[in-house]
């Protein structure tokens, strides 16, 4: 039984299974399936001689080769997947029809694609940016895709400005500089003059946009979307992915190490959380809205550059998705996947949202070019589990062979088939909603609030967060080569609060703005990553060991820590085994110069001895860094003299001694903790 099969009756595992492919173990063969005989020199005139034409083999696998690469997704160019499943707590047969939301004992299959924005398919993973969140749902009734960010709200109002938002997003187009990274004067010209972004610009300029990892972090729909029931009855909803985890962030200057220390640190989570068995787990949350009240808030429900305050709407949790299997073929899952809003089931509809309207548009042609033609639903990612039969036929890549002569409707030789289903059998009926208006290019004025939102994201931010905001805007801003777009943007950040605009303006030259501000005192504590869930499991802790450690001092820590979920990686000055004192032996996982303090939610410097005289410099550098990380560090009485100061050695968060109980107890505590922002006033 292959490792695939073990997963059952996941429909889409089984289907993936007919097109899986293993080639160890076979004889090397031609793509006609001819017995290839040498496969390392080409077919010559003499040993010395030229190639010939006529080696079919070589030219076969060149040309093969030199085709292997397809364009790049314009935006979301980095992403990384999994397959899972996805369940609903309860029926929610009282708000939609859509038969995956009905049966708790239903296993929907998935497959969900995290992505960064703006970098390009080999750029860093840790930068300032947007998160992608797409989720496949593979029903019986035919693919449903939730095609949302790790933010809630976007940059902008109408799809007509998201290639103009783009543009001044990516690398500027005449030296293609900087890579993945909103920290240059178009993007910033972009936001100052559509000012409808400053919400989105909250949240991209907050600990949001640099995640600790995708498995820590929420998942939005963004617009608002209708749920619609057997009886016809509709309901604004907006979709939440809520990980079981809690919400969680790096530290921009760790954000910025990680960069280089492991460009590809968020996949790798990933994968290596998967194949560990930590499978992570999203919970579904529907906020719904009747139709009669939706002209009941003080914005448009249409407007993506708003959200629903928590408070407000609560947030109802109704199932749960879990990722469980890693992809086997990156290019053929992860990035042949093609995912479009506007793959619905019966029961969920639009609105008239129009950024999502426009989407609805964008998303089929982008694959036209990206996959070749239009037959990428027959790619194997992309392919429904349930049957699916039209009149549609031929082009570039074509697979299924449609028997028979009829390809049209309506026909009599075909007894009219395939034919459409009515309501009553599952067909799509889009919702009949009332319209009526002139044909006008405008923002409708309820449109026009950019800024109270963006003033409730800043109330409902801690201490430390708020900090992060104004260090974001600063760095960002700081790199800004023109002056007036830096005012600008302060100007702008003006009529959301002076308190964000005053020390911004003060870090990058700008004149102070002497008024301003938005009268919204609201806050929603949902916001703020404060209130979030936190759990010590899946932390990563680096345990700097040398050799002839006390075993004491390690042992039953290692012990106390994996009994959390806290996975411990020993790292030392050289790979293989260290021994302790009483001959235990322990697996050298890193050397202190393969991997890097930032790459760790914690250090313990738990002792011993090396022949090298940087490994204790090495070590007290692993440690300071992370204290300035504000992570939690541990030393034994004996390293203590590692850490910097007398100050480090009594701050928060930092546990000295000598391996006991209340020792590893206090560690896992300080895991659980996280960070210890008490820091940032020292
Ligand atoms: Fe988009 C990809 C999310 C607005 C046009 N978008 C893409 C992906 C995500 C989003 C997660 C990556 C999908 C994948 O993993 O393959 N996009 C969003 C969200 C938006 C949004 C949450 C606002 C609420 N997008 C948006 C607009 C347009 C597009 C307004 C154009 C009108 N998006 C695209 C695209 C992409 C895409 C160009 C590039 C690759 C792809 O579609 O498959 O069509």
């Amino acid at each position: 039984m292959s490792e695939h099969q073990k997963v059952n009756g996941n429909s889409k595992n089984e289907q993936l299974e007919q097109f899986r492919s293993k080639d160890e173990g076979h004889t090397l063969t031609t793509n006609q399936g001819l017995k290839v005989s040498e496969d390392e020199f080409s077919l010559k005139a003499g040993d010395r001689g030229p190639t010939l034409l006529e080696d079919f083999h070589f030219r076969e696998k060149m040309t093969h080769f030199d085709h292997e690469r397809i364009p790049e997704r314009i935006v979301h160019a980095r992403g990384f997947a999994a397959h899972g499943e996805f369940e609903v707590y309860k029926s929610l047969k009282e708000y939609t029809k859509a038969k995956f939301l009905q049966d708790p004992s239903v296993k929907t299959p998935v497959f969900v694609r995290f992505s960064t924005v703006a970098g390009s398919r080999g750029s860093a993973e840790t930068v300032r940016d947007a998160r992608g969140f797409s989720t496949k749902f593979y029903t019986e009734e035919g693919n449903y895709d939730l095609v949302g960010n790790n933010m809630p709200v976007f940059f902008i109002q109408d799809a007509i400005k998201f290639p103009d938002l783009v543009h001044a997003l990516k690398p500027e187009p005449h030296n293609e500089m900087p890579q993945a990274a909103s920290a240059h004067d178009t993007f910033w010209d972009f936001i100052a003059n559509n000012q409808e972004s400053a919400h989105m610009a909250m949240w991209l300029m907050s600990d949001r946009a640099i995640p600790r990892s995708f498995r820590m972090m929420e998942g939005f729909g963004v617009h608002t979307f209708r749920l619609i029931n057997e009886q016809g009855k509709a309901h604004f909803v907006k979709f939440h992915w809520k990980p079981v985890l809690g919400v969680h962030s790096l530290v921009w200057d760790e954000a910025q190490k990680i960069s280089g220390a492991d460009p590809d640190f968020h996949r790798r989570d990933l994968w290596e959380s998967i194949e560990a068995g930590n499978f992570p787990e999203y919970e579904l949350g529907i906020q719904l809205l009747s139709e009669e009240d939706e002209f009941k808030f003080d914005f448009d429900v249409l407007d993506p550059t708003k959200l629903w305050p928590e408070e407000d709407v609560p947030v109802q949790i109704v199932g749960k998705m879990t990722l469980n299997r890693n992809v086997d073929n990156v290019f053929a899952e992860t990035e042949q996947v093609a995912f479009h809003p506007g793959h619905v089931v019966p029961g969920i509809d639009f609105t008239n949202d129009p950024l999502l309207q426009g989407r609805l548009f964008s998303y089929t042609d982008t694959q036209l070019i990206r996959l070749g033609g239009p037959n990428f639903h027959e790619l194997p990612i992309n392919r429904p589990v349930c049957p699916f039969h039209n009149n549609q036929r031929d082009g570039y890549g074509r697979q299924t062979i449609n028997q028979g002569s009829v390809s049209y409707h309506n026909n009599s030789l075909a007894k009219n088939t395939p034919a459409p289903a009515t309501e009553a059998e599952g067909g799509y009926v889009h919702y009949q909603e009332k319209v009526e208006g002139r044909k006008v290019r405008s923002r409708s004025k309820s449109f026009e609030d950019h800024f109270s939102q963006a003033k409730l994201f800043w109330n409902s931010m801690s201490a430390p967060e708020q900090t992060h905001i104004i260090e974001a805007y600063s760095f960002e801003l700081g790199k800004v080569k023109s002056k007036s777009v830096r005012q600008q943007v302060v100007d702008m950040l003006a009529n959301v609060t002076l308190e964000l605009a005053v020390p911004v303006a003060e870090a990058i030259g700008a004149t102070p703005p002497k008024t301003g501000g938005s009268e919204v005192a609201q806050i929603s504590p949902a916001l703020s990553q404060a209130n979030t869930k936190k759990h010590p499991n899946t932390r990563k802790i680096g345990v700097i060991i040398g050799d002839g450690f006390d075993e004491d001092l390690v042992m039953p820590v290692l012990d106390t820590l994996m009994r959390a979920g806290i996975q411990p990686e020993i790292i030392s000055d050289k790979l293989g085994f260290i021994k302790g004192s009483k001959g235990t032996e322990l697996e050298v996982i890193h050397t202190l110069s393969t991997t890097d303090s930032v790459l760790f939610d914690a250090i313990y410097a738990a002792g011993g001895n090396s022949e090298h005289k940087k490994f204790h410099k090495d070590t007290a550098q692993f440690l300071n860094q992370a204290y300035s990380h504000f992570k939690p560090i541990a030393v034994t009485t004996e390293n203590a003299k590692l850490l910097e100061t007398a100050e480090h050695r009594s701050s928060p968060g930092v546990i000295i001694g000598d391996g006991g109980e209340v020792f590893a107890a206090s560690l896992v505590a300080a895991i659980t903790a996280h960070r210890f922002w008490e820091r940032m006033n020292e």
